[in-house]
């Protein structure tokens, strides 16, 4: 009998399986992809750490989270700073002075904020109800118009005044030259990649890994042999889509291996702001680790309608989801065997150390005391 049966290998599932087995739980975890980590998950190609599924970077403004992440694995000092390229002009990201310099030719805040404003008056004074709205109240039109607005509907395949504001939030707006993309106060890549850290968690010698198993397969079976189920996957698939299905964004990578190119685009992250481009952005993995390799990897990252069996990469948070959501965690509140964690788990749009956060906020719960 497993005192914790943990469905899904990835950062949420990994955290709490450590967690546990420290405290002396039985603890197995089962992935359904042939390897552990979820969408963390980097391998190397050419000697250079690939994302597989999409770039992490890590940052948290939580020193408590960053000492927790700093025991498995080295982190570097690599700061985030994205380009955006909109039809061939080159605008730095997140908005910043630079990119106002770029775009207007104004050399100080004030200007910046001068024109803003003057574009934002289109608002009438109204508050933001919408993705859009909140775009050009934050930067204005000229900036909502060559850098959010084509990107977020390639994103998300929804208009950008039918999405919620609180997604272009997550993106700083400095009236300082300022390139770093993230407001907290630490910030790097785990040299060697991500996989080492979730490997580590998981060679404890209370947890049992299985790999290749897809848990609906045999559901009641591992309800029998546990006592407890953390699961990870996506809620509505666990309640068999009852109320009907969540939506999710899911993508297509495509990974190129480009032998004696030494530097492809200059940049780990160049974002194609235009609609005409079909993939949203181009990841270089070895500037993430400041590679010096002979070859390059880069990754074209295409958004993609979701469809069951697809990968969900992103739930789409809209009023409607949330809606239908909130519905199915009233069934998983009554599932006393069950916990739900993770982006999947709780249909939340999490980052890495808000994974972390919550997963160790779950082991308080669950087993108290102190790490
Ligand atoms: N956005 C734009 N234009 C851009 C970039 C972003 O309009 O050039 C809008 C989009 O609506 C997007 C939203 O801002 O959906 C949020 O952007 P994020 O970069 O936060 O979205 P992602 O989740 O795709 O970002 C991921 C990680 C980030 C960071 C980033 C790489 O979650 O932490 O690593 O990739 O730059």
């Amino acid at each position: 009998m497993n005192d914790y049966l943990i469905v899904g290998s990835g950062l949420f599932g990994a955290v709490f399986a450590y967690e546990a087995a420290k405290k002396h739980k039985k603890v197995k975890v089962i992935e359904k992809r042939k390897h552990i980590g979820g969408n963390i998950y980097t391998e190397s190609i050419a000697g250079i750490q690939v994302h597989r599924y999409g770039a992490h970077i890590f940052h948290t403004d939580n020193q408590e989270i960053w000492d927790y992440v700093n025991q498995f694995a080295e982190f570097n000092r690599y700061t985030n700073s994205p380009i955006a390229n909109f039809h061939g002009e080159i605008y730095n990201l997140p908005f910043n002075m630079n990119t106002f310099n770029q775009l207007w030719g104004v050399v100080t805040p004030q200007t910046a904020r001068k024109k803003i404003a003057e574009q934002r008056s289109i608002l009438k004074g109204k508050s933001p109800k919408n993705l859009e709205e909140q775009a050009i109240a934050l930067v204005g039109t000229d900036i909502y118009l060559k850098l959010i607005k084509e990107y977020t509907e390639k994103q998300w395949g929804i208009p950008a005044n039918e999405l919620p504001s609180f997604i272009i939030r997550r993106l700083p707006v400095r009236y300082t030259y300022d390139n770093n993309y993230f407001k907290d106060r630490y910030q790097g890549i785990p040299i060697g990649g991500y996989t080492q850290i979730i490997e580590k968690m998981l060679s404890h010698e209370n947890i049992q890994v299985d790999t290749n198993v897809d848990f609906f397969e045999k559901k009641e079976h591992y309800h029998e042999e546990s006592k407890k189920i953390i699961y990870t996957g996506m809620i509505d698939q666990y309640f068999d889509y009852q109320y009907g299905a969540l939506e999710y964004r899911s993508l297509i990578f495509e990974t190129e291996q480009m032998k004696n190119v030494e530097n492809y685009q200059g940049n780990a992250v160049v974002n194609y702001t235009d609609k005409e481009t079909p993939f949203t952005r181009i990841i270089e993995h070895k500037h993430f680790e400041f590679g010096t390799q002979k070859d390059t990897v880069i990754t074209k990252e295409y958004p993609k309608a979701w469809k069951r069996g697809d990968e969900p990469y992103y739930p789409v948070n809209n009023s409607e989801n949330n809606h239908l959501y909130k519905k199915y965690k009233k069934l998983a509140d009554q599932q006393e065997q069950v916990i739900f964690g993770g982006r999947l788990g709780q249909y939340t749009y999490y980052d890495m150390h808000q994974v972390i956060h919550a997963a160790l906020k779950l082991v308080q719960e669950e087993l108290g005391g102190r790490r």
